[in-house]
């Protein structure tokens, strides 16, 4: 199991906790998502067979939001 904390500075409000964990949740290999709405960030754990970095990124990419380089 790997974990990944990623700045998301877009995220403002508990629709964009919602609509974020929701996504990450329907990911294949994604275990658990938890956004900090206060520190705009999402901790997210799961299993490097299934599903890596880049693939989580898209999917949170795909809601919105723009990730910094
Ligand atoms: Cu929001």
């Amino acid at each position: 199991m790997s974990e990944a904390t990623l700045s998301i500075p877009g995220i403002h409000c508990e629709h964009c906790q919602t609509s974020i964990e929701g996504a990450l949740a329907e990911v294949e290999g994604v275990r658990s998502a938890r956004v900090s709405v206060p520190d705009r960030t999402v901790d997210v754990d799961y299993d490097e067979s299934l599903v890596d970095v880049d693939a989580i990124k898209d999917t949170i990419i795909e809601q919105g939001y723009d990730l910094p380089a």
